[in-house]
């Protein structure tokens, strides 16, 4: 089969609710993909940050291997052997007290809404029924119901009421608005991306996060970061909320504490927020399972033996320098933090940024457009300096091919 025969019966038999780029991989390691026809390029998506370690790391595809010939599955009806142990790994590793256990990112989202609302009405007495979440325009946390219902993007959410209530729109990096939102009694958290990622890699102006956590401290409201996308080593550090020395109340995590292994997620408070949840209350019949345990311990392993965080803050600057140098109108602007980085691209004789994609994997280099004009650049942080020189290589030679 030929690389648009794949793609042919993904169209017939899928559902087409994506709009891939036209390259069928059949192979990763490191920093590297390989198509079916043979082609090896760079992969500067790192499946939206969940390959932080690199494909097929070898120390996290052992783990997977040797804990998959033991157990992989018992379900929460019954304790398993690993749990204890990734719970004591996660919690210390991020300092919290309590971790809960989800699969996929939007899980893990929904869990902290689940937990902050029952927090607002057993400790801080809002009425029952009445919570309210503060949210932020142009966010993005995943595909539930709930989660759309917070989406202000029409393709997200349109088409797919009645939504769930109970969310309260501010704009991002607006601290008066936050203020004014927070007058509000009712309110129990305020969720949050410490950067936006679908809405285009935005980072919110230095002292944002610190001035939010500080306002709904005053206000007695749960700090909520979403960090499926920033967390793990992404943008330089640990967390992207370290870079304001903000501990959140509750810690959302995905993608990458696998290392893009398998589904894993994790929700992080400590006792005071997460003890609301009582047996019964909350769970999903893979989360925490074995398997899962073993691959994360492995995957944070690895981000803190090879130094991701320090290396994606190093690289990160030479990659925005090396950007910043290429002379073409078509860039408009380069921004982002350690290794989670977006170039906007100014149309030129109708090319977009879909078709520079389309040219950088020609050029053995895989991106991915988001919002018509704006192309992210999230390489697997095992990537070397020499490697990053040669990707800037690659997009600066791109970009001079539509001058
Ligand atoms: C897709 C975007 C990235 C996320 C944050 C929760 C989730 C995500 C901050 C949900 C997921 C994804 C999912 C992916 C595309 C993608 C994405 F372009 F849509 F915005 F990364 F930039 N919170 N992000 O970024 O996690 O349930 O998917 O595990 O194909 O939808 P999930």
């Amino acid at each position: 089969m030929k690389t648009k025969d794949y793609i042919k019966k993904e169209d017939i038999f899928g559902a087409h609710n994506y709009h891939p780029l036209p390259v069928v991989l059949k192979k990763g390691l490191g920093v590297y993909v390989w198509d079916v026809e043979g082609k090896k390029y760079f992969d500067f998506l790192s499946a939206y940050s969940a390959v932080n370690q690199g494909h097929c790391h070898p120390k996290i595809i052992s783990a997977l291997t040797e804990q998959a010939q033991k157990l992989t599955l018992t379900s929460r009806a019954f304790y398993n052997d690993v749990l204890g142990e990734y719970e004591e790994y996660i919690t210390n590793f991020f300092g919290y007290d309590k971790v809960l256990p989800m699969n996929t990112g939007a899980e893990a989202d929904e869990t902290a809404i689940k937990i902050a609302r029952k927090w607002g009405y057993e400790k801080k007495g809002i009425p029952e029924n009445e919570a309210k979440i503060i949210v932020c325009a142009n966010n993005f946390h995943g595909r539930t119901i709930t989660i759309i219902s917070m989406s202000t993007d029409p393709d997200a959410y349109k088409g797919f009421g009645p939504y769930t209530p109970g969310f309260v729109t501010v704009p991002y990096n607006d601290i008066n608005a936050l203020e004014e939102a927070l007058q509000d009694k009712n309110v129990a958290g305020f969720l949050v991306e410490p950067i936006q990622g679908e809405a285009g890699v935005y980072v919110p102006d230095e002292g944002y996060l610190k001035k939010a956590y500080n306002l709904c401290k005053s206000k007695n409201v749960l700090f909520i970061a979403d960090e499926v996308q920033t967390g793990i080593a992404r943008t330089g550090k640990l967390l992207a909320c370290d870079h304001e020395d903000v501990r959140p109340d509750i810690l959302i995590l995905g993608k990458a504490v696998s290392g893009g292994v398998i589904p894993v997620s994790a929700v992080l408070a400590d006792d005071e927020i997460m003890l609301v949840i009582k047996p019964g209350e909350h769970g999903s019949t893979f989360g925490g399972n074995p398997l899962a345990g073993k691959v994360a311990i492995a995957a944070l392993e690895v981000v803190k033996n090879e130094r991701l965080a320090e290396k994606a803050e190093q690289l990160g600057v030479i990659f925005r320098d090396g950007l910043n140098l290429i002379e073409s109108e078509m860039i408009e602007t380069v921004r982002g933090k350690g290794l989670l980085n977006a170039i906007v691209i100014k149309p030129k004789n109708g090319k977009k940024a879909w078709d520079v994609c389309l040219a950088m994997k020609e050029n053995g280099l895989l991106a991915k457009p988001t919002h018509n004009n704006i192309i992210r650049f999230a390489p697997p942080l095992v990537i070397t300096e020499l490697q990053i020189k040669e990707s800037i290589e690659i997009i600066k030679k791109t970009i001079e091919q539509f001058d």
